[in-house]
């Protein structure tokens, strides 16, 4: 079934959102070189389905089939910020490295390994992952352990949907991600500084929480290679170095998977990451951040304002889940 885009008179989000271009980008997801695979329901979850050739736009554009606010009304941070201002090591270490180097990485043709503890494993084509899912747009508030935070319109769909068409079993406690590795399209990443590839990882419930998201858009665009194309992990209640970008291996495991930043610094990073203002890192306070466009800083909200995950940690020190 084909499935159009609305037209921007009925953007309820364009309501509360200071940036209403973005929606009039009609033809763009047509470019996202999604293809036609990511927008035609096909309402099969078959992880084995063969990959559609790219074929012609579907005729009509695109529907994104769910909006959601959820960032509590605040401001959209602009496009040219969220897209220029990036951590993705593997292009460079300064903020402005990514956006600048990050186009020698090829989207196409990408495939994603699922493996692990679950029922049905393999290698899948990132167009018949994509295909069987209905893309929603989140506003999402996205927070960095280094202080700073932006408000960004995802396009994707929910992690839980994508896990469950690979059947974890019940030995399946966590998942873990890992992003491309590839020196030739990521030259800079000798100087990177971490062990790469960049690995991260959840417990499977918080996988499974209807918040954790797979984006492969933003702002009704594709994600540019900077913000983690074509397919990136968005976890909005973890610091950002959870939301693991342009993922080709996803892991179910028994034990808990191997994180980059706790690799690299265990003292200061852990697994769980949670945003919370009360507690510090090691070197920096945690109870404000700088939204990148605003003079002033703001306070931190517990779990970056999505109180509902708080039952997922019932029980635990808060102080262990930095
Ligand atoms: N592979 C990979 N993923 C990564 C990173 C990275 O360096 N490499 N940086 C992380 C950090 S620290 C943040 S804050 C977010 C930034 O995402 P954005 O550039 O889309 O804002 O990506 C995360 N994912
Ligand atoms: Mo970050």
């Amino acid at each position: 079934m084909l499935i159009r885009i609305l037209p921007p008179s009925a953007v309820i989000s364009s309501e509360i959102t200071p940036e209403p271009t973005y929606y009039r980008r009609r033809d763009i997801l047509a470019r996202m070189g999604l293809g036609t695979a990511a927008l035609l329901a096909s309402g099969c979850g078959d992880a084995a389905a063969p990959a559609t050739p790219a074929a012609a736009p579907a005729p009509g554009g695109l529907k994104i089939a769910k909006r959601s606010e959820r960032a509590g009304g605040e401001t959209v941070t602009p496009f040219e910020t969220t897209s220029t201002y990036n951590n993705y090591y593997e292009f460079g270490t300064d903020k402005g490295d990514p956006a600048r180097n990050a186009h020698s990485l090829r989207t196409r043709p990408w495939s994603v390994a699922v493996e692990g503890e679950c029922e049905a494993p393999g290698r899948i084509d990132l167009d018949a992952l994509i295909r069987p899912h209905a893309l929603e747009e989140r506003i999402y508030r996205h927070r960095c352990v280094e202080a700073w935070s932006i408000v960004v319109p995802w396009l994707g769909f929910p992690l839980a949907d994508l896990l469950k068409r690979f059947k974890p079993t019940s030995k399946a406690k966590y998942v873990a991600f890992e992003t491309l590795y590839d020196k030739e399209q990521m030259p800079l990443s000798r100087w990177s500084g971490l062990d790469l590839p960049y690995k991260e990882g959840l417990r499977i419930d918080e996988a499974m929480h209807p918040l954790s998201f797979m984006s492969v858009g933003m702002y009704g665009k594709v994600l540019p290679n900077q913000n983690g194309a074509p397919l990136r992990l968005t976890i909005p209640w973890k610091y950002g170095y959870k939301s693991i970008k342009s993922v080709v291996r996803i892991r179910f495991t028994e034990r808990e998977p191997v994180t980059t930043w706790k690799q690299m610094a265990p003292q200061e990073y852990g697994f769980y990451s949670n945003v919370d203002p009360a507690v510090d890192h090691p070197r920096w306070s945690q109870a404000t951040e700088r939204r990148l466009g605003e003079l002033f800083k703001r306070k931190t909200l517990p779990f970056n304002g999505y109180p509902e995950v708080a039952p997922l940690y019932a029980g635990l020190d808060p102080k262990k889940l930095y």
